[in-house]
């Protein structure tokens, strides 16, 4: 499977877009989970994708081509996947997700949004640049059990701050668990923010999730 996966990331820093779906395909046909061809190849090649950037190798404009790539795949193949896989009538509680105001990276918030789903809970996806009194707001609404925030930039995963000071000031901060993630955070930096989990991928942030609510499994 290890060749396989080698050989989506080369298709993804080619912007070959039917041969990364074609690829991906096969990969499901012999047996490999959603998740790791998400974990294995396709983050891997999003990150080596960043790294080309930086060094100037890549424009941005190629950047937001592989953005669109990974969404292309999300949507069109695994996203349906991991929901027949899922396929749960339960609803294990409500989580409330969205990237940080000022922050537009929504390829990780919306796997781990997925993820969520898939495991079988209610997910409310607020989207990306997300203000602190949406957050509240639909907490209230939706009667969250769970906060979720995703940031990839330095500068904005101190929004997160900000959202847990807004969910005080409303009255509501210990009626919901708060999960970060996303690149530009940290276990260490969750907690010096008054978090109350920290995952460094979807599947993270199910058990995490699962673990707060006190689920089994
Ligand atoms: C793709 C990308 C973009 C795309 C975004 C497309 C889109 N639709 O999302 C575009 C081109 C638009 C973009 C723009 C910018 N980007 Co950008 N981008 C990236 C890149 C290469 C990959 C991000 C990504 O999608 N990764 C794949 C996903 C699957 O991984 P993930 O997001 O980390 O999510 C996983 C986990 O983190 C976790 N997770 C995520 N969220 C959550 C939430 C919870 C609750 C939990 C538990 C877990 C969790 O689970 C996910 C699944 O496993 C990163 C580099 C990198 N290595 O991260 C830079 C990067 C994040 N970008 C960066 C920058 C600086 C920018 C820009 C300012 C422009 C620029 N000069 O490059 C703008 C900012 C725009 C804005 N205001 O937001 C920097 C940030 C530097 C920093 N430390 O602050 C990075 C690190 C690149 C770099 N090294 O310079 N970017």
């Amino acid at each position: 499977m290890e060749e396989l996966y080698g050989k989506i990331k080369e298709a993804f820093l080619g912007f070959d877009f039917d041969g990364v779906k074609a690829l991906v395909r096969e990969a499901l046909a012999r047996g490999a989970s959603p998740n790791d061809v998400i974990e294995r190849a396709l983050r891997p090649a999003m990150e080596e994708a960043g790294r080309r950037f930086e060094k100037g190798e890549f424009f941005l404009a190629e950047l937001v081509v592989a953005g669109d790539l990974f969404k292309e795949v999300m949507d069109e193949i695994l996203v349906p996947e991991i929901r027949k896989q899922g396929g749960s009538a339960r609803t294990l509680g409500t989580v409330v997700i969205g990237t940080v105001r000022g922050d537009l990276h929504d390829i990780g918030k919306s796997i781990v949004a997925t993820m969520l789903r898939a495991a079988g809970f209610n997910v409310i996806d607020l989207g990306v640049d997300v203000p602190p009194e949406k957050f509240v707001e639909a907490a209230i609404q939706h009667k969250a059990d769970i906060v979720a925030m995703s940031a990839l930039l330095t500068t904005t995963m101190l929004e997160m701050k900000n959202v847990i000071e807004a969910l005080k000031r409303a009255g509501i901060r210990d009626k919901v668990k708060v999960i970060v993630g996303g690149a530009a955070v940290t276990e260490e930096f969750a907690r010096s923010i008054g978090a109350d989990g920290y995952g460094e991928d979807a599947v993270k942030a199910v058990k995490i999730s699962k673990q707060l609510l006190g689920i089994e499994g």
